[in-house]
């Protein structure tokens, strides 16, 4: 892991971000899951934190591969999905990185593979400021 990570998971304080509740996947009815991005040194890249639960226990192991589109766009973007890595020292807890070609609100859809195939979403309005606000 590089320093400049270890210094980004020390700012995202990981028991802030749990204790702000994780929302219920309708799609996967078992697990729940939260999503906390801030903006890189560099304008439209974002670092990430995907935190994933079943039965309010994390799920160390998964498998998760991440693609995010414009809902009000659709078509419009390309975007390469990308796997989430497991944080060594935070089982349950992914972080990934990745670079958006424009602000707005976009939705992130996790595919999961293991330890159960399903699909998940979060949708995050990303703003020029470097602001990250979570959507119903
Ligand atoms: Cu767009």
């Amino acid at each position: 892991m590089l320093k400049s990570e270890i210094g980004l998971l020390r700012f995202f304080a990981i028991p802030i971000l749990l204790s702000l509740g994780l929302s219920k996947a309708l799609s996967a009815e078992d697990f729940a899951h939260s999503t906390e991005c801030k903006q890189t040194e560099k304008s439209l890249q974002f670092q990430c934190l995907f935190v994933l639960e079943q039965s309010n226990t994390r799920v160390s192991g998964a498998e998760i591969m991440m693609s995010a589109s414009m809902p009000s766009m659709p078509m419009a973007h390309k975007f390469k999905s990308i796997p989430l890595t497991e944080v060594l020292e935070n089982k349950g807890i992914y972080e990934f990185m990745f670079s958006l070609d424009m602000y707005g609100v976009w939705e992130l859809a996790y595919d999961i593979n293991k330890p159960k195939r399903t699909r998940v979403f979060e949708k995050l309005r990303f703003k020029k400021s470097g602001a990250v606000n979570k959507l119903k």
